[in-house]
Protein backbone atom coordinates (compact mmCIF):
# COMPACT_ATOMS: atom_id res chain seq x y z
CA UNK A 1 0.00 0.00 0.00
CA UNK A 2 1.35 3.29 -1.07
CA UNK A 3 1.66 5.19 2.32
CA UNK A 4 5.17 6.75 1.79
CA UNK A 5 4.26 10.34 2.42
CA UNK A 6 2.99 9.73 6.07
CA UNK A 7 4.84 10.48 8.89
CA UNK A 8 4.06 8.79 12.28
CA UNK A 9 5.50 8.14 15.79
CA UNK A 10 5.16 5.61 18.65
CA UNK A 11 5.96 7.05 21.57
CA UNK A 12 5.96 5.16 24.94
CA UNK A 13 3.32 6.71 27.13
CA UNK A 14 2.61 5.72 30.91
CA UNK A 15 -0.48 3.66 30.39
CA UNK A 16 -1.82 4.19 33.89
CA UNK A 17 -1.45 8.02 33.63
CA UNK A 18 -3.58 7.91 30.40
CA UNK A 19 -6.01 5.22 30.72
CA UNK A 20 -8.67 6.31 32.12
CA UNK A 21 -9.47 8.44 28.88
CA UNK A 22 -10.12 5.79 27.10
CA UNK A 23 -12.21 2.31 27.83
CA UNK A 24 -12.85 -1.07 26.40
CA UNK A 25 -16.80 -0.89 25.18
CA UNK A 26 -19.15 -2.94 27.17
CA UNK A 27 -21.85 -3.50 29.87
CA UNK A 28 -24.76 -3.49 27.68
CA UNK A 29 -27.75 -4.31 29.82
CA UNK A 30 -30.05 -7.13 28.74
CA UNK A 31 -32.97 -4.82 27.31
CA UNK A 32 -30.57 -2.74 25.71
CA UNK A 33 -29.01 -5.73 23.57
CA UNK A 34 -32.08 -7.14 22.64
CA UNK A 35 -33.16 -3.42 21.59
CA UNK A 36 -30.13 -3.01 19.04
CA UNK A 37 -30.75 -6.55 18.21
CA UNK A 38 -34.20 -6.42 16.90
CA UNK A 39 -32.96 -3.00 15.26
CA UNK A 40 -30.82 -4.69 13.26
CA UNK A 41 -32.76 -7.69 12.58
CA UNK A 42 -35.35 -5.69 11.19
CA UNK A 43 -33.81 -3.38 8.82
CA UNK A 44 -32.99 -3.46 5.44
CA UNK A 45 -29.52 -5.02 4.66
CA UNK A 46 -28.55 -4.88 1.16
CA UNK A 47 -25.17 -5.29 -1.09
CA UNK A 48 -24.74 -2.18 -3.47
CA UNK A 49 -21.85 -2.82 -5.60
CA UNK A 50 -18.21 -2.66 -5.63
CA UNK A 51 -15.70 -0.16 -6.79
CA UNK A 52 -11.96 -1.02 -7.90
CA UNK A 53 -11.24 2.86 -8.08
CA UNK A 54 -12.81 6.26 -6.37
CA UNK A 55 -14.18 7.38 -9.85
CA UNK A 56 -16.20 3.79 -9.72
CA UNK A 57 -17.88 4.67 -6.36
CA UNK A 58 -21.75 4.42 -6.91
CA UNK A 59 -23.64 7.56 -6.78
CA UNK A 60 -24.92 7.33 -2.63
CA UNK A 61 -26.02 10.82 -2.57
CA UNK A 62 -26.07 12.75 1.22
CA UNK A 63 -26.16 9.23 2.93
CA UNK A 64 -23.80 8.68 6.25
CA UNK A 65 -21.32 6.84 5.04
CA UNK A 66 -19.21 4.06 7.94
CA UNK A 67 -16.09 2.29 6.35
CA UNK A 68 -14.13 -0.67 8.01
CA UNK A 69 -10.34 -0.77 7.48
CA UNK A 70 -7.31 -3.16 8.80
CA UNK A 71 -4.83 -5.51 7.37
CA UNK A 72 -5.16 -7.78 4.80
CA UNK A 73 -6.85 -10.85 6.53
CA UNK A 74 -8.25 -8.77 9.80
CA UNK A 75 -11.24 -10.20 9.20
CA UNK A 76 -13.60 -7.41 7.75
CA UNK A 77 -15.60 -9.38 5.40
CA UNK A 78 -16.39 -11.78 8.71
CA UNK A 79 -16.63 -9.23 10.85
CA UNK A 80 -19.36 -6.80 8.60
CA UNK A 81 -21.08 -10.23 8.08
CA UNK A 82 -21.67 -10.98 12.03
CA UNK A 83 -22.87 -7.45 11.76
CA UNK A 84 -25.07 -7.51 9.31
CA UNK A 85 -26.01 -11.53 8.42
CA UNK A 86 -25.07 -13.04 11.55
CA UNK A 87 -27.53 -15.97 11.14
CA UNK A 88 -27.31 -16.06 7.27
CA UNK A 89 -26.28 -19.69 5.94
CA UNK A 90 -26.02 -18.20 2.65
CA UNK A 91 -22.70 -18.11 0.68
CA UNK A 92 -22.34 -14.54 0.31
CA UNK A 93 -20.05 -13.60 -2.70
CA UNK A 94 -18.89 -10.00 -1.50
CA UNK A 95 -18.41 -11.11 1.97
CA UNK A 96 -16.56 -14.78 1.58
CA UNK A 97 -13.91 -14.52 4.28
CA UNK A 98 -10.65 -15.91 3.15
CA UNK A 99 -7.24 -17.03 4.32
CA UNK A 100 -5.84 -15.72 1.65
CA UNK A 101 -4.67 -12.04 2.34
CA UNK A 102 -5.46 -9.65 -0.47
CA UNK A 103 -8.65 -11.30 -1.26
CA UNK A 104 -11.19 -8.59 -0.70
CA UNK A 105 -9.77 -6.14 -3.86
CA UNK A 106 -12.37 -3.68 -3.83
CA UNK A 107 -14.13 -1.13 -2.14
CA UNK A 108 -18.13 -3.38 -1.45
CA UNK A 109 -21.04 -1.06 -0.38
CA UNK A 110 -24.16 -2.11 1.54
CA UNK A 111 -26.76 -0.26 2.52
CA UNK A 112 -28.83 -0.18 6.40
CA UNK A 113 -31.93 1.10 6.26
CA UNK A 114 -34.96 1.11 8.99
CA UNK A 115 -38.24 2.57 7.63
CA UNK A 116 -38.29 1.16 3.93
CA UNK A 117 -35.66 -0.23 1.39
CA UNK A 118 -36.32 3.19 -0.36
CA UNK A 119 -34.94 5.42 2.68
CA UNK A 120 -31.40 4.30 3.21
CA UNK A 121 -29.84 5.70 6.93
CA UNK A 122 -26.35 4.21 6.30
CA UNK A 123 -23.85 2.95 3.67
CA UNK A 124 -21.31 0.52 5.35
CA UNK A 125 -18.22 0.07 3.52
CA UNK A 126 -16.08 -2.99 3.25
CA UNK A 127 -12.13 -1.19 2.40
CA UNK A 128 -9.29 -3.44 0.66
CA UNK A 129 -6.74 -4.50 3.31
CA UNK A 130 -4.15 -2.54 2.93
CA UNK A 131 -0.55 -4.32 3.75
CA UNK A 132 0.42 -7.95 2.66
CA UNK A 133 -0.94 -9.20 -0.92
CA UNK A 134 -2.14 -5.55 -1.14
CA UNK A 135 -1.02 -3.45 -4.33
CA UNK A 136 -0.22 0.54 -4.31
CA UNK A 137 -3.27 0.85 -6.68
CA UNK A 138 -5.81 -0.41 -3.83
CA UNK A 139 -3.51 2.11 -1.56
CA UNK A 140 -4.13 5.00 -3.64
CA UNK A 141 -7.97 4.65 -3.82
CA UNK A 142 -8.13 4.14 0.03
CA UNK A 143 -6.01 7.18 0.13
CA UNK A 144 -9.15 8.87 -1.58
CA UNK A 145 -11.79 7.80 -0.53
CA UNK A 146 -10.67 8.94 3.26
CA UNK A 147 -9.87 12.45 1.80
CA UNK A 148 -12.74 12.80 -0.50
CA UNK A 149 -15.76 10.94 0.91
CA UNK A 150 -17.63 14.32 2.71
CA UNK A 151 -20.50 11.72 4.27
CA UNK A 152 -17.43 9.30 6.11
CA UNK A 153 -19.28 9.39 9.42
CA UNK A 154 -16.45 7.18 11.44
CA UNK A 155 -14.14 4.78 10.56
CA UNK A 156 -13.30 1.68 12.47
CA UNK A 157 -9.62 0.56 11.93
CA UNK A 158 -9.87 -3.18 12.68
CA UNK A 159 -6.57 -4.59 14.25
CA UNK A 160 -6.00 -8.33 14.68
CA UNK A 161 -5.45 -8.91 18.79
CA UNK A 162 -3.04 -12.26 17.71
CA UNK A 163 -1.14 -10.20 14.98
CA UNK A 164 -0.50 -6.88 17.34
CA UNK A 165 -0.40 -2.96 16.02
CA UNK A 166 1.87 -2.48 12.63
CA UNK A 167 3.59 0.09 11.10
CA UNK A 168 0.72 0.64 8.03
CA UNK A 169 -2.05 0.64 11.42
CA UNK A 170 -0.07 3.69 12.46
CA UNK A 171 0.20 4.78 8.90
CA UNK A 172 -3.37 5.00 8.54
CA UNK A 173 -4.38 6.63 11.45
CA UNK A 174 -1.49 9.25 10.25
CA UNK A 175 -4.29 9.82 7.03
CA UNK A 176 -7.32 9.69 9.44
CA UNK A 177 -6.11 12.15 11.63
CA UNK A 178 -4.99 14.16 8.68
CA UNK A 179 -7.83 13.97 6.68
CA UNK A 180 -10.28 14.30 10.35
CA UNK A 181 -12.33 11.24 10.16
CA UNK A 182 -13.29 10.34 13.10
CA UNK A 183 -11.74 6.87 14.03
CA UNK A 184 -12.61 4.09 16.51
CA UNK A 185 -10.13 0.79 16.94
CA UNK A 186 -11.37 -2.73 17.02
CA UNK A 187 -9.85 -5.87 18.08
CA UNK A 188 -10.35 -8.67 15.80
CA UNK A 189 -10.31 -12.66 16.56
CA UNK A 190 -10.85 -11.62 20.53
CA UNK A 191 -11.95 -15.89 20.34
CA UNK A 192 -8.11 -16.90 19.60
CA UNK A 193 -6.41 -13.99 21.95
CA UNK A 194 -9.22 -15.06 25.06
CA UNK A 195 -7.62 -18.46 24.78
CA UNK A 196 -4.11 -17.31 25.73
CA UNK A 197 -5.47 -15.03 28.29
CA UNK A 198 -3.82 -16.92 30.80
CA UNK A 199 -0.75 -15.68 29.59
CA UNK A 200 -1.51 -12.46 29.93
CA UNK A 201 -2.32 -11.82 25.92
CA UNK A 202 -5.26 -10.60 26.61
CA UNK A 203 -4.36 -7.75 28.82
CA UNK A 204 -1.79 -6.91 26.86
CA UNK A 205 -3.20 -6.65 24.00
CA UNK A 206 -5.89 -4.41 25.90
CA UNK A 207 -2.89 -2.45 27.16
CA UNK A 208 -1.63 -2.31 23.86
CA UNK A 209 -4.64 -1.06 21.92
CA UNK A 210 -5.68 1.90 24.72
CA UNK A 211 -1.67 3.46 24.42
CA UNK A 212 -2.04 3.20 20.56
CA UNK A 213 -5.62 5.16 20.86
CA UNK A 214 -3.92 7.53 23.10
CA UNK A 215 -1.18 8.18 21.70
CA UNK A 216 -2.84 8.66 18.03
CA UNK A 217 -6.09 8.98 18.84
CA UNK A 218 -8.34 12.30 19.00
CA UNK A 219 -11.01 13.26 21.53
CA UNK A 220 -13.82 11.16 19.48
CA UNK A 221 -12.39 8.39 19.31
CA UNK A 222 -12.67 6.75 22.82
CA UNK A 223 -13.84 3.49 22.74
CA UNK A 224 -12.30 0.15 21.84
CA UNK A 225 -14.06 -2.82 20.86
CA UNK A 226 -12.97 -6.41 21.68
CA UNK A 227 -14.64 -8.36 18.74
CA UNK A 228 -15.09 -12.10 17.44
CA UNK A 229 -16.91 -12.76 14.25
CA UNK A 230 -16.79 -16.78 15.51
CA UNK A 231 -18.18 -15.87 19.08
CA UNK A 232 -19.98 -12.94 18.75
CA UNK A 233 -18.18 -11.28 21.45
CA UNK A 234 -18.32 -7.54 20.85
CA UNK A 235 -20.70 -7.70 17.48
CA UNK A 236 -23.75 -5.83 19.43
CA UNK A 237 -21.34 -2.83 21.29
CA UNK A 238 -20.10 -2.71 17.82
CA UNK A 239 -23.81 -1.97 16.27
CA UNK A 240 -24.85 0.57 18.86
CA UNK A 241 -22.02 2.64 18.25
CA UNK A 242 -22.90 2.68 14.61
CA UNK A 243 -26.25 3.05 15.28
CA UNK A 244 -25.22 5.94 17.72
CA UNK A 245 -22.92 7.67 15.19
CA UNK A 246 -26.40 7.96 12.73
CA UNK A 247 -28.18 9.07 15.65
CA UNK A 248 -30.70 6.04 15.78
CA UNK A 249 -30.18 5.33 19.66
N1 LIG B 1 -10.77 -17.21 15.06
C1 LIG B 1 -11.28 -16.25 14.30
N2 LIG B 1 -11.00 -16.21 12.97
C2 LIG B 1 -11.53 -15.21 12.22
C3 LIG B 1 -12.37 -14.20 12.80
N3 LIG B 1 -12.74 -13.33 11.82
C4 LIG B 1 -12.16 -13.78 10.68
N4 LIG B 1 -11.44 -14.91 10.90
C5 LIG B 1 -10.66 -15.66 9.91
O1 LIG B 1 -9.63 -14.83 9.39
C6 LIG B 1 -9.47 -15.01 7.99
C7 LIG B 1 -9.65 -13.68 7.25
O2 LIG B 1 -10.97 -13.21 7.44
P1 LIG B 1 -11.66 -12.17 6.43
O3 LIG B 1 -12.98 -11.80 7.02
O4 LIG B 1 -11.67 -12.72 5.03
O5 LIG B 1 -10.63 -10.96 6.51
P2 LIG B 1 -10.50 -9.68 5.55
O6 LIG B 1 -9.41 -9.99 4.57
O7 LIG B 1 -10.09 -8.57 6.47
O8 LIG B 1 -11.83 -9.43 4.92
C8 LIG B 1 -10.47 -16.09 7.59
O9 LIG B 1 -9.81 -17.35 7.57
C9 LIG B 1 -11.53 -16.04 8.70
O10 LIG B 1 -12.18 -17.28 8.92
C10 LIG B 1 -12.66 -14.28 14.22
O11 LIG B 1 -13.36 -13.47 14.82
N5 LIG B 1 -12.08 -15.32 14.89
MG1 LIG C 1 -12.45 -9.29 3.01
Amino acid sequence: MKLSRCSFTYKSACLNQFAPHCRFSSGLSPAERSKIRSIFAIATKEFIGVARTFEEIPDLGSTPQIALIGRTNVGKSSLLKSLLWPNSKKSMTHLKSSRKPGSTKFLTFYSFSLKSSSQRELVLVDLPGYGYGSTNQQGATIEEYLRSTSTLRVVYLLIDSNVHIKKTDLMVVSLLNQYNVAWHVVGTKWDKNRTKSEKGTDSSMRHQLQRFVVEHGRSASEHIFATSSKSSIGIDELRQSILKSIDVI
